[in-house]
């Protein structure tokens, strides 16, 4: 089945695990620091200019947000709450973290994450920090290097290049590729590798 991913609408935003649909279906759900560019990316990929918030403050996504994904009933794509933001309270980043590793690990229909980073800061000890709560041995992992606009042609592929490098020396198995919501640079990449994803035997 080809995902519509124009037709992607949104479900729910949920503030706790326990709010979650069903464990039911696909999910494929999109992870990064604060203001990386996660809400931009998900709105280039589905065509559409204000599916999930893009926010000039950053930290505006403070809950998973779910949206569902025709054709298939139960295909959702899944909006994380973006990590690393430093203006917030130590309670308040205490629930995210704790909300983004439960979902993490606990999802079962958790079939890949798309890792949303700065292609000029890509990898950073944050980051880093979220792949250790990836469960690798089910779920692939695809590094979105975003913003690639603010860098030269050259500039952004010695970017991708090193972090190939720095992810092959953590041991970590994923995919990358540059991309822009700027410019809608990458955009038919990530729909047919998505489409893989979810086409792909569980
Ligand atoms: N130049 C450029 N700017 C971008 C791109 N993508 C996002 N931005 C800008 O970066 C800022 C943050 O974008 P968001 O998409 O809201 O980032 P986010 O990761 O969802 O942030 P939070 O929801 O706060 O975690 C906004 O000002 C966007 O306009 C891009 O590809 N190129
Ligand atoms: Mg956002």
């Amino acid at each position: 089945m080809e995902p519509r991913f124009r037709e992607t609408a949104f479900i729910k935003g949920v503030a706790q695990v326990a709010q979650l649909p069903l464990d039911e279906g696909i999910e494929i759900a999109f992870a990064g620091r604060s203001n990386a560019g996660k809400s931009s990316a998900l709105n280039s990929l589905c065509g559409r200019k204000a599916l999930a918030r893009v926010g000039r403050t950053p930290g505006r996504t403070q809950e998973i947000n779910l949206f569902a994904l025709p054709p298939a009933e139960d295909w959702r794509l899944v909006d994380l709450p973006g990590y690393g933001y430093a203006k917030v309270s130590a309670g308040q980043r205490e629930h995210w973290d704790q909300l983004l590793g439960d979902y993490l690990q606990a999802r079962r229909c958790l079939r890949g994450l798309v890792l949303i980073m700065d292609i000029r800061r890509p990898l950073t000890e944050l980051d880093r920090q979220l792949l250790d709560w990836v469960p690798l041995d089910r779920c692939h992992l695809h590094c979105v290097l975003t913003k690639a606009d603010k860098l030269s042609r050259q500039q952004a592929d010695r970017q991708l290049h090193g972090a190939q490098r720095e992810l092959e020396a953590m041991g970590v198995e994923a995919t990358l590729q540059t991309f822009s919501s700027l410019k809608n640079q990458g955009v038919e990449d990530l729909r047919g590798l998505l489409a893989d994803w979810l086409n792909a035997p569980a």
